[in-house]
């Protein structure tokens, strides 16, 4: 029982269609604390420092790309187990696989295999990644 941060970015796709109210009312209902929130544009060099472990995968150039193409909205998350906790709210990274009730399930379109970087929110997946994806971005939402 830890209490740590993890890093929520609302994607460009959540942002377009208006789900950011929705999204930061499900992690406030469950009562985590906002610490920092900011909408931004994410610059290129910060979008592949967020995915640098994803640097050899076939679809990294359409996630850099992707993520950069509109406005963000990010955000530290703070609470007792909250990275867990985040991504059971988020829900599976395919929106086709997402279970409803989680925000991916809930929320992202079913656009298809070519799309599944369209899937509304990020979530960091460890203690020590939300520390560092919150520590990338301090200077910038905070
Ligand atoms: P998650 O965002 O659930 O942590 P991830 O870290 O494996 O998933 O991947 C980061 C993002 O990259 C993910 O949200 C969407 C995109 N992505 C992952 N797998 C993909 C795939 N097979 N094809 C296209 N985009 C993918
Ligand atoms: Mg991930």
């Amino acid at each position: 029982e830890q209490v740590e941060e993890t890093y929520i970015m609302v994607k460009p796709d959540g942002v377009q269609r208006g789900l950011v109210g929705e999204i930061i009312s499900r992690f406030e209902k469950k009562g985590f604390k906002l610490k920092a929130l900011k909408l931004f544009q994410c610059p290129k060099e910060l979008a592949e420092e967020h995915y640098k472990d994803l640097k050899a995968k076939s679809f990294y150039p359409k996630l850099i790309d992707y993520i950069t193409s509109g406005p963000v909205v990010s955000m530290a998350w703070e609470g007792v187990g909250v990275v867990a906790s985040a991504r059971k709210l988020i829900g599976s990274t395919d929106p086709l696989q997402a279970e409803p009730g989680t925000i991916r399930g809930d929320l992202a379109v079913q656009t298809g295999s070519k799309q599944i970087c369209r899937n509304v929110i990020h979530g960091s997946d460890s203690p020590d990644n939300g520390k560092r994806e919150v520590g990338m971005t301090a200077n910038i939402i905070e």
